[in-house]
């Protein structure tokens, strides 16, 4: 009689705890335009499955109506989660009052999108990269590097901006801007979205190329990894020398900018993690437990370059050499 009791509680146990445990989470990517992204979406998908739960993926293709289409479809069936990542910062407000409506708590990662709201309740925690302060960092590195080798008079900027109004281009502009604004010497003088993407990296600096002459320009800044290395191509095609006749400077730090760097094309890259997984599946087993988050949290990130040692904030932190993280690099 003992051992069946002891066997109905083990089992009584076993299903609240399995139970406890599935969950179904919806999750809106925004697209597959970068090596980032698929990176984020490999590492976000495979988190929350080894979590054992039940996930429903949606992939954008770049379009908000598609995202607003995904979160609906996500509230008819019931999800007990929405991972959510906006496309562009702007045109939230009515989907997410109706997640809000229904009690389904969001959890934002990436790129963060503007609302409304009378206050910040609507969701329960932000992961992602601080923009404004990647694309500081990009500037600053600029000036120091510049410096370091001596350049003298104003620095010629090619800036190749990510898709317009994400929440990370807006950012990285910014960013970089305020850097820009206090330092006269930095010139932009060709400035395009190339949205992210290799293929318009390489377009859009064709474009630059022709548009104000090879030979003006010192540093190419692209707000993403992929554009850089398009860029390089076109660079290359042209004639010229990636690395040395321009200088080039990405952001994201995915291993393809690390090799880029390393074969002497890129100068460059500052970090912007997209392993967002392990945060997701700390959330909403947090939140299972009743437990709260605070609304913002950026990951540590780093810059890197050829030799290491350039200065990149105010707090007096340097460059880490590519070279010696390439091989940890997975993404
Ligand atoms: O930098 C870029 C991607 O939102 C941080 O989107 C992300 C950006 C990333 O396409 O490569």
């Amino acid at each position: 009689m003992k051992k069946l009791f002891a066997l109905v509680l083990a089992f009584a146990l076993l299903c609240t705890a399995s139970s406890a445990l599935a969950l179904t989470v919806g999750f809106t990517q925004v697209g597959q335009e970068s090596d980032w992204r698929t990176a984020n979406t490999d590492d976000v998908c495979s988190a929350i499955k080894e979590a054992g739960w039940e996930l429903i993926y949606d992939d954008a293709q770049q379009k908000q109506e598609n995202q607003v289409k995904a979160v609906r479809n996500f509230i008819t069936q019931g999800v007990d989660y929405i991972v959510f990542t906006a496309v562009v910062t702007t045109g939230w407000d009515e989907v997410l009052q109706e997640v809000v409506d229904e009690g389904i708590p969001l959890v934002l990662i990436d790129r963060f999108p503007e609302t409304n709201f009378p206050d910040d309740s609507w969701y329960t925690t932000y992961f992602g990269g601080d923009f404004p302060e990647e694309g500081a960092r990009a500037g600053r590195w600029i000036l120091n590097y510049m410096a370091s080798v001596g350049h003298e008079g104003d620095i010629n900027i090619v800036r190749l901006q990510g898709t317009t109004g994400a929440d990370a281009q807006v950012g990285r502009t910014k960013g970089f801007d305020s850097v820009v604004a206090a330092n006269p010497s930095m010139k932009i003088i060709f400035d395009q979205t190339g949205n992210f993407t290799r293929a318009e990296g390489q377009a859009v600096m064709e474009a630059a190329l022709k548009a104000v002459g090879a030979e003006n320009i010192d540093v190419l800044w692209a707000e993403n990894d992929d554009m850089a290395l398009g860029a390089i191509e076109a660079i290359k095609a042209a004639g010229l020398v990636p690395g040395k006749d321009i200088i080039i400077v990405g952001c994201d730090a995915v291993k393809a900018a690390f090799e880029a760097i390393v074969a002497g094309d890129m100068n460059c890259t500052v970090e912007c993690t997209p392993l967002m997984g392990d945060r997701v599946v700390e959330v909403i087993t947090g939140l299972e437990a009743g437990q709260t988050f605070e609304k913002t949290v950026h990951p540590v990130e780093y810059v890197y370059d050829t030799n290491g040692g350039i200065a990149y904030d105010d707090a007096g932190n340097v460059t880490l050499k590519a070279a010696d993280h390439l091989a940890e690099r997975l993404y």
